[in-house]
């Protein structure tokens, strides 16, 4: 089999001051932070809508980039190609892992039978692949938004036979992460969602929706799917209002179709900024409720206010999120899926390598950073000093419930008016950041 990425040699560490471009800086597989390899705390996956298929087309103009790799668009050998890219991809970034939806991977039938015989032909050869490149599957996932009959959701379609048909995408999905030995699939909300009330019976969608994914548990669990299954929360787009909001509601819904034993949370940078959130805000929801699975490691643009899906390259972000991920144990069945795409004019094979080892730095940066604040500990310290009279006295009773309002009441009463509590010393808490990031 010839090579696709000719010019690219296997991308090597160099150290922080190499000026050779295809080289990591940062990046450094094997090595131990806080006793674990640097691989086994990213856990990076490649995506592979954006990296095999698309080419910058955007709402004014068509591909910039060619992702034919030498095959005709639309075909099966064009789908056979983007297996070979995407392992050579991979292989020379030192990518473990991969993620995809259904219709990544083939071109997509009128017939039903016809792209589930694509599916089970590709998948054969994608398996063999990973064993010969020692490749894994981070999560799968249908794609249920795309199509034409998908323009008012699936779970959420006012037509049955639209959830039908989505309920049959998803079966064969999760049949082929299973095959693929997949540990995650992931629900991103896509159309499930609406732009007026006025033609939408909000509470009949959302009972749909936590059916289509009950039915998904059930048959997962029924064909040996040990892994998580994760709701992917986006505020907006593409309809005005989707339901999953963000990690807060997403995991209130889950709650409330007793879902939430089955299912995590995957957390994009990019979704959460549009949510009006922090990255690290989401993460950290995610994680206090034990459900904290994944995560979309991109970036987006405050100035632009949609999902542009850039590499990440803003450490200060990148040392929060892994800040969180170590706080939170790590991630046990999930990583960090680079959904993210190339800038429309970066549009050469070069230009693919590139934008993961900018992404895969700055995360390598961000453990790195992450693990020296822990180590320091005076964030950790300050917190708790923060908390302590919760440790004593009255303090101890309010936390063990046992006391009451009455209680309170009369201490309050006696005591009078507490002194202010102490600083919150935000300035001096940052200042300890830079220090430890810039030192
Ligand atoms: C879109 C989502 C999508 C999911 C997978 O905004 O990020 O790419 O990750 O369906
Ligand atoms: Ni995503
Ligand atoms: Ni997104």
């Amino acid at each position: 089999m010839s090579e696709i990425f000719k010019e690219i040699p296997k991308i090597k560490y160099e150290g922080a001051n190499s000026v050779n471009a295809l080289s990591f800086k940062f990046y450094e597989p094997e090595k131990e932070v806080l006793g674990k390899p640097m691989k086994e705390h990213l856990r990076f996956a490649m995506a592979w809508w954006h990296n095999m298929c698309a080419g910058g087309a955007d709402m004014f103009g068509t591909f910039t980039a060619d992702k034919s790799f030498g095959a005709e668009l639309n075909t099966m050998e064009h789908a056979y190609k983007k297996v070979d890219a995407a392992f050579e991809f991979m292989n020379k970034l030192s990518i473990d892992y991969f993620c995809f939806h259904d219709v990544d991977l083939i071109p997509e039938a009128d017939d039903i039978n016809i792209t589930n015989a694509r599916l089970d032909e590709i998948s054969d050869y994608i398996k063999a692949k990973m064993l010969q490149y020692d490749k894994k599957l981070l999560w799968g996932t249908a794609n249920l938004f795309s199509s034409p009959i998908y323009m008012n959701g699936a779970g959420s379609s006012n037509s049955a036979e639209v959830f039908c048909f989505a309920a049959a995408q998803i079966k064969k999905a999760l049949d082929i992460t299973v095959k693929l030995g997949g540990k995650g699939y992931v629900f991103w909300g896509g159309r499930e969602g609406y732009d007026t009330l006025l033609n939408t019976d909000m509470k009949f969608e959302l009972d749909n929706i936590a059916r289509l994914m009950r039915m998904a548990v059930d048959y997962g669990r029924s064909i040996g799917f040990d892994g998580d299954f994760y709701i992917e929360p986006k505020p907006k787009e593409p309809t005005k209002h989707q339901y999953d909001y963000d990690a807060a509601t997403a995991i209130g819904f889950l709650r409330q179709y007793g879902l939430d034993k089955d299912f995590k949370i995957n957390v994009e940078a990019n979704h959460a900024t549009l949510a009006g959130h922090t990255f690290r805000h989401e993460l950290r929801v995610a994680a206090i409720n034990n459900m904290l699975g994944s995560i979309d490691a991109n970036q987006g643009d405050l100035l632009l206010g949609w999902d542009t899906d850039e590499f990440p390259y803003d450490v200060y972000e990148t040392t929060m999120c892994m800040y969180e991920v170590l706080k939170a144990g790590g991630l046990k069945n999930g990583g960090l899926n680079f959904d993210a795409k190339n800038r429309r004019p970066s549009n050469t094979y070069e230009d693919m390598f590139y934008a993961f080892i900018l992404g895969m730095d700055a995360y390598a940066l961000g453990l790195i950073n992450a693990a020296k604040i822990i180590e320091d500990g005076r964030i950790e310290d300050f917190i708790d000093k923060r908390y302590k009279s919760y440790n004593e006295g009255i303090g101890s009773k309010i936390t063990a419930g046992e006391t009451s309002l009455e209680e309170l009441f009369e201490i309050a009463c006696k005591k009078g008016a507490p002194q202010p509590p102490m600083s919150g010393r935000q300035e001096q808490l940052l200042s300890i950041i830079n220090q430890l990031l810039f030192s």
